[in-house]
């Protein structure tokens, strides 16, 4: 059976849960709180030398890490990642553009937001996170307003990784009221078989 090491508030981690609950895998997880330095012990640095969350142990002391990686690999041979290397290959642009240009900011925002104390010195950093992730937001609310979902019209890993931080940009500070296609898209993802929240 496969086990987790995420904190549940984390949407890198949630990606992964939805994808093994959508999936109806068997898995175990393992909280881990990050705020209290879980993530930089000797044990948890043996499993991922980055200390981020999450990992997914797939065998003993077999261990993955990345969400978008660990999202590839469960989705290999299932709808929710396609076959057709030309698509595939889209499905990888969308996953490594989440990190690079969208996560890196909204991800950012919430956390200094919502998740770290009130009026932490971080506060400073949100007018540059806010620019980053609304272009992130312009950019996906032009795709969605001429496709159902990221790839091929059909809900895929993509949707999943995008879906993490898009849908709880709001604790980051970001108004998505005028975002009028991500909001479709998002009950779109609300309604798939197996969806849970964060
Ligand atoms: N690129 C990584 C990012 C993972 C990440 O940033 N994890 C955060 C929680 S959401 C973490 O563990 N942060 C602790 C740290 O960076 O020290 C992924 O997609 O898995």
């Amino acid at each position: 059976m496969y086990k987790v090491y995420g904190m549940s508030i984390s949407g890198n981690c949630y990606k992964v849960r939805l994808l093994l609950e959508q999936l109806e895998e068997h898995y175990e997880w393992h909280e881990i709180n990050l705020l209290k330095g879980e993530t930089l012990t000797p044990a948890f640095l043996a499993m991922n030398p980055a200390g981020q969350v999450p990992i997914l142990e797939i065998g003993p002391k077999k261990y993955l890490v990345e969400s978008n990686a660990i999202l590839c690999y469960l989705a290999e041979g299932t709808p929710y990642l396609t076959d057709n290397p030309y698509l595939r290959a889209q499905t990888l642009s969308w996953l490594f553009w989440e990190q690079y240009s969208h996560e890196r900011y909204i991800a950012v925002a919430r956390f200094i937001k919502h998740i770290l104390p009130a009026g932490n010195d971080r506060l400073a950093e949100i007018p540059v996170l806010h620019e980053g992730g609304y272009r992130a937001l312009d950019i996906i609310e032009q795709h969605l307003s001429k496709n159902d979902y990221f790839v091929t019209n059909t809900y895929s890993i993509a949707d999943i990784s995008l879906y993490a931080y898009t849908h709880c940009a709001a604790e980051g500070g970001f108004e998505l009221g005028k975002y009028e296609s991500v909001k479709a898209w998002m009950q779109r993802i609300e309604s798939q078989p197996g969806f849970r929240e964060l």
